[in-house]
């Protein structure tokens, strides 16, 4: 039984972004020096493990945790902490680099606490890759792999449910896009290691929506969705679009607001292939990769067995797009003294 006495001990200092006495921010529950410059965000909890066993040194044994949390397991190659809203972030480093597995359950609420308070305690530039799963609205079999060039939001627009003067049950955003040379990366690491597999890898635009029923066009009796038209509005205003999810969007979207130097007239003028240049070190490079589960032309689902076999072969590209990426001098990542890693990277070297 969890000592609530415990989980309710804290004093926070600040009511705009509260912090723990000992640094750890609210939700997500980690201070300075316990996460990566180079994160990989996940849905759930069991993906976050098994991607945390390809880290140098670390056994099957060291991840199974039998407590629901919350918890803090520091080994001299591992960091694990589950907060008590379930965010879990598992640190340690893939051949030699410090790298961290941070697991947020679902939804866009989610990543934005994720984003957020993960950039708060990491200094200088960071990578994030999301992996995570979708449904597709091409006739795509499941099983095959996506890459996104971009993501734009699905929302139910409330105000039509309930005033009834709106045109349209739902709003379609604009796109907005990844890191390019992640994406890339990880499309070409992905192609090399399914090479031998009979596995699509497919790149295009996906849609993250703020329901996996209403505005994935699910049809539930229960419910007034007015959902009938939205396939065919995501289509006409995004003909590139291959899947729906529900996180993928928050992601890109606040990776590119994390600079302070965004300007959005100056992004205006620019051709896409310039980036804006980024004059702080607080960069958020981001590529997002989702295993296709659901089918919804033929109305198929995967069948659970394949997916961590899927995974398996997922998670070694990911792991090597985010060691690679370039996130600049690497001195001006945060420093290795009194991080969790320190020592885990003296004895990869030694
Ligand atoms: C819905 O089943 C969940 O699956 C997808 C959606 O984005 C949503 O979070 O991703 P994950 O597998 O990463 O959770
Ligand atoms: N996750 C989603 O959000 N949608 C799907 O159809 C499958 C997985």
């Amino acid at each position: 039984m969890t000592d609530s006495n415990k989980i309710y001990s804290h004093i926070y200092s600040s009511a705009n972004f509260p912090l723990e006495d000992n640094g750890r921010t609210y939700h997500v529950s980690t201070k300075p020096g316990e996460v990566a410059n180079r994160v990989v965000t996940v849905g759930d909890h069991y993906r976050a493990f098994q991607i945390a066993e390809f880290f140098d040194n670390v056994t099957k044994e060291d991840l199974d945790v039998q407590d629901p949390g919350p918890y803090e397991i520091k080994k001299p190659h591992l960091f694990m902490y589950m907060s008590k809203r379930k965010f879990l972030t598992i640190t340690g480093t893939y051949q030699g680099v410090p790298v961290s597995v941070v697991a947020i359950c679902m939804g866009l609420p989610m990543m934005d606490f994720f984003i957020r308070e993960t950039r708060h305690v990491v200094k200088g530039p960071m990578a994030i890759i999301r992996f995570g799963s979708c449904g597709t609205i091409k006739d795509i079999e499941t099983g095959s792999i996506a890459v996104a060039t971009g993501a734009f939001m699905v929302s139910r627009n409330y105000n039509y449910f309930i005033n009834k003067n709106e045109e349209s049950p739902y709003l379609i955003s604009d796109a907005c896009s990844g890191d390019k040379e992640l994406q890339e990366l990880l499309y070409k690491n992905l192609k090399k290691e399914c090479k031998n597999e009979n596995i699509k890898i497919i790149k295009g635009l996906n849609g993250s929506a703020d329901s996996f029923y209403s505005s994935q066009a699910r049809h539930d009796n229960n419910f007034i969705d007015c959902n009938d038209q939205l396939f065919d509005d995501i289509r006409k205003k995004h003909p590139n679009c291959i899947t729906l999810e529900m996180e993928t969007f928050g992601l890109f979207h606040l990776a590119k607001c994390s600079s302070s130097t965004y300007h959005k007239k100056e992004e205006e003028e620019k051709p896409a292939s310039k980036k804006v240049k980024l004059s702080n070190n607080n960069e958020i490079k981001a590529a997002a990769t989702t295993m296709i589960f659901a089918n919804r032309v033929n109305n198929t689902f995967i069948s659970t067995e394949k997916v961590p076999i899927l995974q398996d072969k997922m998670i070694k590209s990911i792991l090597d797009s985010l060691i690679q990426i370039n996130l600049g001098d690497e001195k001006n990542l945060q420093p290795v003294e009194g991080s969790v890693w320190e020592n885990m990277v003296k004895n990869f070297k030694n």
